[in-house]
């Protein structure tokens, strides 16, 4: 597959679109070959990749929702129902307009989101207030014709791991707390793949199309844009209108359903990748990591049979403990072994030697290049906490990274420099003329307002712009 030991190396990651193309197939995540535009193919180690991270937000969702599997094209009809949803979509769908040789009679769009397939379905199943809430959720592809420059993993015309999520309830205040319980699972799940983010409220009309409101998660990459990678969206009662969606409460009346969905693409990925990557290639957090530890022997011409079986016994005792492990015994010297498996991100490499097996250690080290010598007999153990380790100092690291790119500015020139670096907090009216003056004086968006981070502090003040009152928001360049 990718061989990177005919070619030039890897760019700084300073150079970071650069950087990002490039250990894409270097680390053997994707294959940005494939003849259509906005479309990718997920290599073995990427798609591994996905799996285990995907692993981590279906253990979050079965917490508290069943996963389910609706069908990916969408009639003509239903899909127009929704008139705000339509209006924000019907630029984006893709169509499928024959069978065959024959027009349909119905064209079917193919799902650039769920809603309009899974509405009705609701529609039928929610028949009395004991069949709420409903919390369904599934892992599907998506298609969107992305007018936009795409990007792997970022900008997608087919996403090919969009989880969403979708609910039903009883009142309007249920659906809120239901946004809550879903910015949460979605923290807790940034927080385990060592991604710092910041939920906002976005601005009314940046909300998804047909929402009462949308919190969504954005993560500061490393030139300083923001990637959004999630959003909770209140849905009110709007779709529960247009399709017929309604319960009978205790007291026999009919009543409006009140939904929320929210969703994550594979831009999950993209923001791991991209915050944790050095000059060397990949770092990826031990949980998901597809390799989490490979052990490099280190041969010598007339030792290789016992340095190889000691390697051997080490990876038996690796694979009982529930780890994924790789012995790398290839005919290689050992820097090149390194460097292949530094690229690829691999959290803790193992190397063992005749040394090594006289003096009853291995040599541990983890992927930013700490050395740590381990007792033999207590290698798994040992193993296990560098790689608790390592976790905790990835998320140190991205941490002070992220509190670094958010800077706070209380006049246009300060903004100017903050979103330089990434996302700049000013204080906001709220109003539209003032987000358009911001975004017109600096080529950026407002993200939004009700700023959720530890980092921002919740003062009021006075708008920047026009000098009422105000609160924070956050504003950055975007991908
Ligand atoms: C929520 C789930 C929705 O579609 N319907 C069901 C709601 N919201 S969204 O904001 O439009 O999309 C959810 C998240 O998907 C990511 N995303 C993309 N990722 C890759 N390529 C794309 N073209 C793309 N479009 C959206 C974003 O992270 C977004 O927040
Ligand atoms: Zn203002």
């Amino acid at each position: 597959m990718a061989d990177e030991s005919t070619v030039t190396a890897l760019p700084a990651k300073e150079n970071f679109s650069e950087w990002y193309n490039d250990v894409l197939w270097r680390a053997e995540i994707m294959d940005v070959r494939y003849p259509v535009k906005g479309l990718y193919v997920w290599y073995p180690h990427g798609f591994s990749l996905r799996r285990s991270t995907y692993a981590i937000l279906r253990e979050l969702m079965d917490r508290e929702h069943e996963e389910t599997l609706f069908p990916l094209l969408i009639p003509e009809d239903q899909f127009m129902k929704e008139a705000e949803h339509i209006k924000g979509f019907e630029e984006e769908v893709y169509w499928v307009t024959h069978g065959g040789l024959t027009p349909l009679d119905v064209k079917l769009a193919l799902r650039p989101t769920s809603e309009t397939a899974i509405y009705p379905m609701y529609a039928l199943w929610v028949r009395s207030h004991a069949d709420l809430p409903l919390k369904l959720y599934q892992i599907v592809n998506t298609f969107r014709y992305e007018t936009k420059h795409t990007r792997p993993l970022i900008r997608l015309r087919e996403i090919t791991s969009f989880k969403e999520a979708h609910t039903v309830h009883a009142t309007w205040e249920e659906a809120k707390e239901q946004v809550e319980t879903a910015i949460s699972l979605y923290s807790e799940f940034y927080d385990r793949i060592c991604v710092p983010i910041i939920f906002s409220k976005r601005p009314d009309w940046d909300k998804f199309p047909g929402a009462d409101y949308t919190m969504a998660a954005d993560a500061i990459m490393p030139d300083g844009r923001t990637l959004q990678v999630g959003t909770c969206h209140h849905l009110g009662d709007n779709f529960s209108k247009t399709f017929d969606l309604s319960y009978e409460d205790e007291n026999g009346e009919r009543k409006l359903a009140h939904q929320t969905c929210y969703g994550i693409s594979e831009r999950c990925i993209a923001a791991m990748i991209s915050i944790h990557g050095d000059d060397k290639g990949l770092v990826l957090p031990p949980e998901v990591a597809p390799v989490q530890v490979v052990i490099v022997p280190i041969i010598m011409k007339k030792n290789a049979e016992t340095v190889i079986a000691a390697a051997k016994e080490l990876e038996k005792e690796i694979k009982a403990a529930g780890l994924r492990v790789k012995i790398d015994a290839r005919e290689l010297r050992p820097g090149a072994k390194y460097y292949h498996w530094e690229m690829r991100g691999v959290p803790l490499r193992i190397e063992i030697g005749q040394r090594d097996i006289d003096g009853g250690t291995v040599m541990a080290v983890d992927r930013y290049g700490v050395k740590t010598a381990v007792k033999r007999a207590e290698a798994v153990a040992g193993i296990k906490s560098l790689l608790e380790a390592f976790k905790a100092e990835m998320k140190a690291r991205a941490m002070t990274k992220a509190v670094s790119q958010i800077n706070t500015a209380s006049t246009i020139e300060e903004a100017k420099a903050a979103v330089e670096k990434g996302v700049a907090v000013v204080q906001w009216c709220g109003y539209k003329e003032c987000a358009d003056a911001i975004e017109q004086g600096l080529d950026v968006s407002v993200l939004g307002s009700e700023v959720r981070s530890e980092h921002i502090a919740d003062k009021e003040g006075r708008c920047i712009i026009c000098g009422k009152p105000a609160k924070p928001a956050i504003v950055a360049r975007t991908y």
